[in-house]
């Protein structure tokens, strides 16, 4: 088999939840030297793209959601240390605090950010999901961060975003810290509204996104956040 064809099959398996075969087909097509970066984003997030539109649609339900997201994280298994050993770099550029807001228990898009953030040189806490407002206050100040990172795929937590920021100003600290916005409901709209300082489409723009945040003299808040990817939404 072609490498094209098994990130096609990966792509399938990911849409029927076939665990074990996005397992399989992942670690095939990183043996055949795929790039894990093409495959995340031809396999696995145009996969997952199709299964939210069919649960958008009503052609599919929430055990498809489950299992699709299952077979996507089997398939990261693979991919997430190969990005790592192929970009790894020793130089710290940063550390930024990396969450999913409450409400909200999407973790694939953020683990991914996480990884590439990891492969260009930044330290990455990683808070999880599920996460109140003050605890990525707290996390910044325990790990002297750069940057709190908010990835949010569900629009009803989209409000925790801002209030994460007025926390930030009520209590002195919003000059000590980049707050960056990503995940599907986020736009670049939203994230001058609520006066955050960067957005990014993907993981790579998230990448991009911190890297120019922390080169030369910016200091947050910036006057007017830094969009990446926009053109691609
Ligand atoms: C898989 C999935 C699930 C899985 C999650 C598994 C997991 N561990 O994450 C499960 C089954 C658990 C799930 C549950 C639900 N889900 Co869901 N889910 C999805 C699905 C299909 C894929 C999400 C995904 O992982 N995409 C792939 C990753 C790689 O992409 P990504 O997250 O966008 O991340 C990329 C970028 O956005 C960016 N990025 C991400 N974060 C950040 C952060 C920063 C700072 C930056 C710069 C960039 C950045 O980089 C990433 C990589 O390139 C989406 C549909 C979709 N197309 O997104 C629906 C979707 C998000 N889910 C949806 C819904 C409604 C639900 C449920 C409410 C369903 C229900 N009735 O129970 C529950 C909610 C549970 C909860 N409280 O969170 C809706 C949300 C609608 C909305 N806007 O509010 C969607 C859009 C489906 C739909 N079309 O209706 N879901």
């Amino acid at each position: 088999m072609i490498l094209e064809e098994i990130i096609a099959k990966l792509s399938v398996a990911i849409v029927n939840g076939d665990e074990e075969a996005a397992g399989k087909f992942s670690a095939e097509a990183l043996d055949m030297g795929a790039d894990p970066r093409k495959l995340i984003q031809e396999a696995i997030q145009s996969a997952l793209d199709t299964v939210g539109n069919n649960f958008e649609n009503g052609k599919a339900y929430l055990p498809e959601l489950i299992m699709a997201g299952d077979a996507a994280h089997a398939a990261l298994k693979f991919i997430i240390p190969k990005i790592q050993d192929r970009e790894a770099k020793a130089i710290n550029k940063g550390t930024v605090v990396l969450g999913t807001p409450f409400g909200d228990n999407h973790d694939i898009g953020k683990n991914i950010v996480g990884a590439i953030l990891t492969a260009r040189g930044f330290r990455v806490i990683d808070i999880g999901i599920n996460v109140p407002p003050n605890k990525y206050i707290e996390a910044a100040v325990k790990e002297n961060a750069d940057i709190i990172a908010v990835s949010t795929l569900i629009t009803t937590s989209l409000p925790y975003q801002r209030e994460i920021i007025k926390i930030l100003q009520d209590r002195g600290l919003r000059d000590k810290y980049f707050v960056i916005l990503g995940g599907g409901p986020v736009t670049p709209g939203w994230t001058r509204e609520i006066n955050a300082d960067g957005y990014g489409w993907s993981a790579i723009d998230a990448a991009t996104l911190c890297l120019q945040l922390m080169d030369g003299n910016k200091k947050p808040p910036l006057p007017e956040p830094l969009i990446f990817g926009e053109l691609r939404r």
